[in-house]
């Protein structure tokens, strides 16, 4: 068995995984949360460390053979709080979802009122969504954009704040494409009384490069994810005070999950790393300055952003206002091998299924290496896709993406794929 590898052993898995990466290598792939790793993360992430059981924290695990997980994950903590600056990490967070659902257990009572960010306006399910745990644990209020500027005004979060009077404000999003202003959060909290929660996952890469304002030293809890503008392996993890540390590891584990990922966790450790490097901050500040560029394109071209532009690595496109749903936006593009998500916007007429909007982003793009010129090329594809009547011919649109795509393998792939 040892030497059969998969494509031997299960061919029907193997032939899935093939076919998965050349999509991603002949696609251009603009979902925000999205990123293509390096190759030593994925090595990292595919390694015998899924074989160990590491119930515990470092040094103090309930398995033996524990020596070798523990580096990784030691390595993991200490890479974290160094390109953060925390004084405190967890990285055995599954996901996003459950650093915050470890976050609201360590800090809140069931029936505890919390105040996030309108799913339809860009916050995230697990900021008290009624579909979620966080919204059926808690008794979840919201605050949004003005409908005008289409962005967050701080004002009206205070007004928000000192009418619920949240135990937690969270503040984070997924599809909110400007900066946030986490002083201001923090001011709004200090004055309602309230804890400060941040959700990072978007901004990662960006907050790890300098590029945007951190929440590390200004929220009381900081959790993220380190699969988006990160660039790590699918994963979350919490930043915090070692005041709340303890309760949160007893959160985590045995709290809320049982063994943790180690071979994630070694991928973890392996992207924090990478992040640290020379090379990282670089990357950042070409991803920020794609987005912008592809902004103007699209802008440019009469296409409808909202709050008319991006400040970070995404942008909300109003397809309605090109005459069409974000599902449609999203299956044309998808014709001509760009893919997107569908996503709400404010005032959101339209079912989730549906949605008047599409969601952009450039991290994966700037990783496999398009600059500012692609980002004309593409903000015209985009644009003379969306704005073309119905029944298009897709294929002068393809042959222009699959030039880009062949002009710029994604990193570490062999020219055979
Ligand atoms: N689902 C993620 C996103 O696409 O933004 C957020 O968790």
């Amino acid at each position: 068995m040892a030497d059969r590898g998969l494509a031997q052993v299960d061919p029907a898995v193997y032939a899935a995984i093939v076919a998965e990466q050349d999509r991603q290598a002949g696609h251009l792939e603009l979902i925000a949360s999205e990123n293509w790793t390096s190759p030593a993360v994925r090595e990292a992430v595919g390694s015998v460390m899924t074989d160990k059981y590491a119930e515990g924290y470092p040094g103090r695990r309930y398995y033996g053979g524990c020596e070798y997980v523990d580096v990784v994950e030691q390595l993991a903590l200490h890479r974290v709080k160094k390109l953060y600056g925390a004084d405190y990490a967890n990285v055995q967070p599954h996901a996003g979802a459950s650093a915050n659902l470890a976050v609201y257990f360590t800090a809140l009572r069931p029936g505890d009122p919390i105040l996030g960010m309108d799913l339809s306006h860009g916050g995230h399910l697990t900021h008290g969504s009624p579909v979620n745990l966080s919204g059926q644990l808690y008794q979840a209020a919201f605050y949004g954009v003005d409908v005008e500027s289409e962005r967050l005004d701080m004002d009206r979060v205070r007004e928000k704040a000192k009418a619920v009077r949240p135990r937690m404000i969270v503040a984070g999003a997924s599809a909110y494409p400007r900066q946030l202003d986490f002083l201001a959060f923090r001011r709004i909290a200090d004055e309602v009384g309230a804890l400060l929660m941040v959700d990072m996952a978007h901004l990662a890469g960006l907050i790890a490069a300098g590029l945007h304002p951190t929440p590390v030293g200004v929220a009381d809890f900081v959790t993220s994810t380190t699969h988006k503008t990160l660039r790590g392996p699918r994963g979350g993890f919490i930043l915090s005070s070692p005041e709340w540390g303890k309760k949160i590891d007893k959160t985590v584990f045995p709290g809320l999950q049982g063994g943790p990922l180690m071979h994630v966790i070694a991928g973890k450790a392996v992207a924090f790393g990478e992040a640290l490097g020379e090379d990282f901050r670089d990357y950042q500040t070409r991803l920020l300055a794609n987005a912008r560029r592809l902004a103007e394109g699209l802008r440019d071209a009469g296409v409808r952003l909202v709050s008319g532009g991006t400040d970070t690595h995404l942008m909300l496109v109003n397809a309605k206002h090109s005459g069409i749903t974000g599902k449609e936006a999203q299956e044309r593009l998808a014709r001509v091998g760009i893919t997107v998500n569908k996503n709400t916007i404010p005032g959101e007429t339209e079912k989730a299924m549906v949605t008047s909007g599409i969601r952009i982003g450039t991290p994966q793009v700037t990783t496999r290496g398009l600059g500012l010129a692609e980002m004309d090329e593409l903000a015209a594809i985009l644009a003379g896709v969306l704005k073309a009547p119905a029944g298009f011919d897709a294929e002068p649109f393809a042959a222009r993406v699959a030039r880009l795509t062949r002009a710029f393998p994604l990193p570490g792939l062999d020219a055979d794929g």
